[in-house]
């Protein structure tokens, strides 16, 4: 079908794709101006953050741009499989865990022994989604003025040809954003019904889990999925085959980022692995095999997840075009962009790691930019991270034993402060963390700021908690510029701002040879 020249609304184009993806109807959708007579400067092959922004900005250099994507909406993974859905379930796992704390009290209701649906949230989320994407397909047709060809299954002919079915699309240049996918792996049992990844939990989980969770992995994805689980009122298990969480490398906010899940009931096994996932006579999971230090124990369940990073969706492509890849098929790019063909340019998680939104739309922004004639050069490094637990965990910079490592005269500023009694001090007290506070006070998070006492530089910054997210973003950027207490302490804060560590700045700005607090 052809949709150039008729006005979308956002509700007519959420009917579309609810009808489409209900449907299976694979009718490409063309969005192509038939006046523009200019061959395109590039064709984005998907069009997640990497390809739309890219697109977006290749427009706007004054270039013609073409976005082919195999769904009938643009935004790509993040809306339908990825953050957003994981966003979901770690808003849940907040909300649960504070309803679970004051369960009974106040006005929260008795959720003791209480296990919520994962299917109801799942479905709720399947339901919902459809939302995003008519946003960014009408904000990409109507405002960006984008051309593109959706719900496309596009054959790659050579550096410069695409094929949609008989028609044929020349682009002086292509630009790979065909993003990644779940690893998956390979354990005997590991294809029983019942054996999920982030993809398939919200594609395809039609049963209500049992009361015990196995989860797979120990970085970002096992975590946060964890959480939710366990929050769900789950027992839920962990199995690490290296230490938990290695990406947060601040020892003390590691510690009491474990010790808040471990307290919710969370279950870590490090340094272990699962030999085989037994099914029934169904073909469905029925218990696990771990192996362990100590020798292997079983564990009855129903749902197994694997959170184990993911692989590029690079295979066809790779070979078709004679690209180099390297581990997980990730395709290797110069710092322009550009793959080992010349004009052919990959963007976004096809490329590895960071799988994270900012280095996918920065990347498409860059290779737009060489397309159009700029030099533009691009490496994601020096970036603020963040994960989910139950709470929003947020870095940036050094931890306090790199920056020990790296300068004579480390100076740490935190909340709580170092106590006799241990963590039941109710500060810091950010956002979201006011009942805590009050009645759970070693539940109220954790925060700390690590500053080169010579400099007054910040070097460091960790926040457990809720609300210092958006925060972060910023004072990474002011922190690369050579943010110092004083400048920290000058700003303005709302509230008491723990957040942003402005209120203790402010505390110590005044002095020249500061202590630790
Ligand atoms: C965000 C998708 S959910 S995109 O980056 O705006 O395309």
């Amino acid at each position: 079908m052809d949709v150039w020249g008729d006005s979308y609304t956002i509700g007519k184009w959420q009917d579309l794709i609810v009808e489409t993806l209900e449907s299976g109807d694979s009718t490409p959708i063309f969005n192509i101006n038939p006046k523009d007579t200019r061959e395109f400067d590039a064709i984005f092959l998907g069009g997640g953050a990497a390809g739309r922004f890219g697109a977006a900005y290749l427009r706007a250099l004054g270039g013609r741009v073409l976005i082919i994507d195999r769904w009938p909406f643009l935004g790509g993974s993040c809306p339908h499989q990825a953050c957003v859905p994981h966003h979901l379930f770690s808003d849940c796992a907040a909300q649960l865990m504070l309803e679970r704390t004051f369960s009974s009290k106040l006005w929260f209701q008795n959720l003791e022994d209480k296990i919520v649906s994962i299917k109801n949230i799942v479905d709720l989320f399947r339901n919902g989604r459809t939302g995003p994407h008519a946003v960014m397909n009408y904000q990409s047709k109507e405002q960006l003025g984008l051309e593109f060809v959706l719900n496309a299954e596009s054959e790659i002919i050579d550096a410069n040809t695409v094929k949609i079915g008989k028609r044929k699309y020349q682009a002086k240049n292509l630009v790979l954003a065909l993003g990644a996918k779940p690893l998956v792996a390979d354990i005997p049992g590991a294809s029983l019904k019942g054996v999920f990844n982030s993809l398939t939990l919200v594609e395809k989980l039609d049963y209500e889990p049992g009361n015990t969770i196995v989860v797979i992995g120990g970085g970002k994805s096992a975590i946060e999925y964890g959480c939710f689980f366990n929050a769900t009122g789950r027992r839920t298990l962990v199995i690490a085959r290296h230490q938990l969480m290695p990406m947060l490398k601040d020892a003390e906010s590691r510690s009491y980022a474990i010790l808040m899940m471990e307290e919710q009931g969370m279950e870590f096994l490090e340094y272990a692995e699962i030999s085989n996932i037994q099914g029934d006579l169904q073909g469905k999971v029925k218990s696990v095999s771990i192996r362990t230090a100590d020798g292997t124990i079983n564990v009855d369940t129903d749902f197994v997840f694997m959170g184990l990073g993911e692989q590029a969706n690079s295979e066809m492509i790779a070979q078709k075009l004679a690209l180099e890849t390297g581990e997980k098929g990730f395709i290797k790019i110069n710092r322009h962009m550009q793959t080992s063909v010349h004009n052919v340019y990959a963007v976004g998680d096809v490329t590895g790691s960071p799988m994270e939104m900012f280095k996918a739309r920065k990347e498409g922004v860059c290779a737009a930019k060489n397309i159009m004639g700029q030099t533009s050069e691009y490496k994601a490094a020096d970036y603020p991270d963040f994960m989910h637990t139950h709470y929003e965990v947020c870095w940036l910079g050094l931890s306090e034993e790199e920056a020990r490592q790296r300068h004579a005269n480390v100076k740490v500023m935190k909340l709580p402060p170092d106590n006799p009694n241990g963590l039941d001090v109710g500060l810091p007290a950010g956002d979201r963390m006011m009942l805590y506070l009050m009645a759970k006070p070693r539940m109220s998070g954790f925060q700390k700021l690590i500053i080169d006492g010579d400099t007054r530089k910040i070097l460091g910054a960790f926040h457990i908690g809720y609300g210092a997210k958006d925060g972060f973003q910023y004072l990474n950027f002011l922190v690369k510029k050579g943010l110092t207490i004083d400048d920290l302490a000058d700003m303005d804060e709302l509230f008491i701002s723990p957040s942003y560590f402005i209120q203790l700045c402010r505390l110590r700005a005044g002095d020249p040879h500061f202590n630790n607090m």
